[in-house]
């Protein structure tokens, strides 16, 4: 037995040297020391022996128990402190590596053209107003002097998110709420979101920017706005850059007038760009429509006032050479990270 006792001895201590993790140290323990292992096997047995040799054989189970458990504990502490050096030796930091450059994002070119263009109107004395995206048929259109049967306000161009609830199709729904709230003078630019039901195509998308711009006063003319339009569009593309009016129609100005500057890209020579007509044009503009003021309860004897909406999609196309809207909502970083 006392044979028996040894080989055990020397076959755990193996085993023990052998166990490489916490797992294999606890099964080693189990085989060995556990409620069914070996130890407790040669206990259970020692009833079955002769009586004189009953105190020795426990006695030497006893100490072989002992053995194993520290041997057991010592293994243990090995293993952790092993686990610690390796975690330690992969957390080492090599400063000879080469840094790792952060990226550094940008603004996105519509938004840079848009602060561009709103920092030219502050320098002209105008004020910047936002308003919400989701407006009402008053503001959307009623107040605008829309008539009640006007195409625009079909569900085919507008969306539509309720019955009287609709995505803003231009941005004088805030101009409108901004004259609601003051008497004149009103000098104020209104740069935002707006929404069409337009088939998207390199040219149009159905969610795009706008910049609108309102004056109210006394003795205001179409002379002033000519003179604002063109401050504004030789602050953009230079000294050289003149405007062209043409007869328009709006709902909300009258009269009404298309803007266009001459060509950015030939001075107006004629080019791909401007079609070989030497002009860009650029978007909207007028004297606002007396039932405008007297629907914001102005008195339109007492004031006049000029107008103006252009797309934020077309300044920055033209200002950087981009044929297609599309890219500007591509979110492509090959794109966004020439501006
Ligand atoms: C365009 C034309 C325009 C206006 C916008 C306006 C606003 C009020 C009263 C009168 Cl509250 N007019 N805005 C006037 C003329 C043209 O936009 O082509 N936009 C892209």
């Amino acid at each position: 037995m006392e044979e028996k006792l040894r080989e055990l001895q020397t076959e755990a201590e193996a085993a023990l040297q052998a166990a490489a993790t916490e797992q294999q140290l606890d099964e080693i323990r189990a085989r060995y020391l556990g409620r069914k292992g070996a130890v407790r096997q040669i206990r259970q047995s020692i009833s079955g022996l002769p009586e004189e040799e009953r105190p020795l054989v426990g006695q030497a189970c006893n100490k072989l128990q002992k053995t194993l458990e520290k041997l057991v504990a010592a293994r243990q502490d090995a293993l952790a402190e092993g686990q610690d050096d390796a975690a330690a030796a992969g957390e080492t930091l090599d400063v000879t590596l080469p840094g790792r450059t952060p990226r550094i994002g940008r603004k996105h070119p519509l938004t840079q053209t848009l602060e561009d263009a709103v920092s030219i109107f502050l320098g002209l004395g105008f004020s910047v107003a936002e308003g919400p995206e989701v407006e009402n048929y008053h503001y959307g259109f009623e107040a605008l002097n829309y008539p009640a049967d006007h195409p625009a306000m079909d569900e085919q161009m507008t969306f539509y998110i309720g019955e009287n609830t609709l995505l803003r199709s231009q941005t004088s729904t805030v101009q409108i709420r901004v004259m609601e709230g003051q008497e004149p003078p009103v000098r104020v630019v209104v740069p935002g979101r707006c929404f069409r039901r337009d088939t998207v195509d390199a040219t149009h998308c159905h969610t795009f920017y706008q910049i609108e711009g309102l004056l109210v006063d006394e003795g205001v003319t179409m002379a002033d706005l000519r003179g604002t339009l063109e401050a504004f569009a030789q602050g953009m593309y230079g000294e050289q850059t003149h405007v062209r009016f043409r007869p328009d129609f709006f709902p909300f100005t009258e009269p009404s007038a298309e803007f266009a500057l001459s060509c950015t890209m030939c001075g107006g020579e004629g080019c791909r760009v401007c079609s070989d007509t030497g002009y860009l044009e650029i978007g909207g503009c007028g004297m606002v429509d007396p039932n405008v003021l007297r629907n914001v309860g102005y008195d339109p004897e007492k004031y006049t006032g000029f107008a103006f909406g252009f797309g934020i999609e077309r300044i920055a196309m033209l200002r950087h050479g981009i044929d297609d809207i599309r890219l500007f909502y591509s979110g492509d970083m090959r794109f966004l990270a020439q501006f």
